[in-house]
């Protein structure tokens, strides 16, 4: 069995510099106080999204979806062919409550001012718009995007119900989908270029089948522009529909490894029978979980995958490999760590130990540190493994 090494694990001297850099100045109660806080700082981060339009243009469905909820499922906000919004309506993400996604009231009524709108809905709110058209984007459009620019807020256009657009177009015999996308999006930044927007860019999506279209380029232009600290829980809250999203999740998610080992190992507190370490497992467990969640391979999630793809629960846990999707335990936890700190080298141990003085004072609290950010590595990659093949599995079956 090989052992770890600096050069085939996956804790990278840059790594371990940035954790000292964080603590080798404090004491150990300091220390834990740190780490703790920026982790909970992370989870009390707000985003709230107002999506707006044209009555009926799609943005009750958006919201629904963006949150990964159908349109009867609870918590969604009402769809329908009558616009049942006036004010401003909040429907938080079911697993991420800080992130709040807003129903806004519709626009293009005979008598709409943009600049009044904006102050009945409270602009200073939103951290972008979501501005969606079902057809051309028209005069109202304009003025809205222009009104939010000019109180410094961002925006994406939103072209909508391209599913129906591409059915339609089916129909002709030289149908080409590639084509028939390029068509739309150009006509509709045409469209925007002539009445004065300068670089229009117009993201095609379907909010009956998110995760085709111009998603993936809507959700990377929304990180992208997005403050540092805000790209995390966006990444977590999308849902888990695309291969590009589904990497970008396990890379958010890869970031914390670090801390939670280090808080593990200094919170120490359940010794792994048979070696000289001790781990906070409750630390472990509820990072392991919140893996599940963000991938969307919790029991609740699964569920309504079942429901929309038609496939059994049975099926679809045959495709998870991951150690522990069949329940989080504190003695699935510690065999996991057992395994993975008979992995472990003294060598890399007595290295680390001396580049971080804290724990540095005890051999145990380095060996505790690299077999939990070793293990939570291990975890993370199978857990991102099996979420691809679920969602693999159900894109095949939807037609
Ligand atoms: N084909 C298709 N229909 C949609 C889509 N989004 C919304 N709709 C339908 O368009 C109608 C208006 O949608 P809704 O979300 O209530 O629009 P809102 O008034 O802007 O909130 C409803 O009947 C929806 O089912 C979509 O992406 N594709
Ligand atoms: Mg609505």
């Amino acid at each position: 069995m090989a052992t770890l090494t600096f050069e085939d694990d996956l804790i990278t001297p840059g790594e371990l510099e940035h954790l000292k850099e964080s603590i080798s100045t404090q004491d150990l109660p300091t220390a834990i106080k740190t780490i703790k806080e920026v982790l909970e700082k992370q989870d009390l981060v707000e985003l709230n999204i107002g999506v707006t339009g044209e009555s009926g243009s799609g943005k009750s469905t958006f919201v629904n979806a963006f949150r990964g909820l159908g349109d009867e499922d609870e918590g969604s906000s009402k769809t329908g062919p009558v616009e049942t919004t006036m004010e401003p309506e909040v429907y938080p993400h079911p697993k991420y409550k800080t992130v709040k996604v807003w129903d806004l009231p519709g626009i293009g009524t005979p008598n709409f001012k943009a600049d009044e709108y904006l102050k009945q809905v409270v602009f200073e709110r939103y951290d972008f718009f979501i501005i969606i058209a079902s057809d051309r984007f028209r005069e109202c459009h304009i003025q809205l995007a222009k009104e939010i620019m000019r109180m410094g807020k961002r925006f994406y256009f939103v072209r909508s119900k391209i599913d129906s657009s591409i059915a339609a177009e089916k129909r002709k015999k030289s149908f080409d989908q590639k084509k028939t996308l390029d068509t739309i999006r150009e006509d509709c930044e045409n469209g925007l270029r002539k009445i004065g927007v300068e670089d229009p860019v117009v993201f095609l999506i379907s909010g009956w089948e998110l995760g085709k279209y111009d998603l993936n380029q809507l959700q990377e232009r929304m990180e992208r522009e997005l403050p540092q600290h805000k790209r995390r829980v966006l990444m977590l809250a999308l849902p888990n529909i695309t291969l590009e999203i589904n990497e970008k999740k396990k890379k958010v998610l890869q970031e914390n490894i670090g801390r939670v080992a280090l808080l593990s190992a200094l919170v120490a507190t359940v010794p792994i029978p048979g070696l000289s370490v001790a781990v906070d497992a409750a630390l472990i467990a509820k990072e392991l979980k919140r893996y599940y969640n963000a991938f969307g391979l919790d029991d609740p999630s699964l569920q309504k995958l079942c429901r929309t793809s038609g496939k059994t629960i049975k099926e679809v846990k045959s495709l998870m490999k991951s150690p522990f999707h069949q329940g989080i335990s504190t003695s699935s936890i510690l065999t996991l760590l057992g395994a993975t700190a008979l992995l472990i080298s003294e060598d890399v141990v007595e290295m680390f130990v001396s580049f971080i003085p804290i724990i540095g004072s005890v051999v145990a609290g380095g060996m505790s540190y690299l077999t939990v950010s070793n293990m939570l590595k291990k975890a993370l990659n199978d857990i991102a493994d099996d979420s691809r093949n679920v969602l693999m599995a159900s894109l095949e079956t939807e037609v």
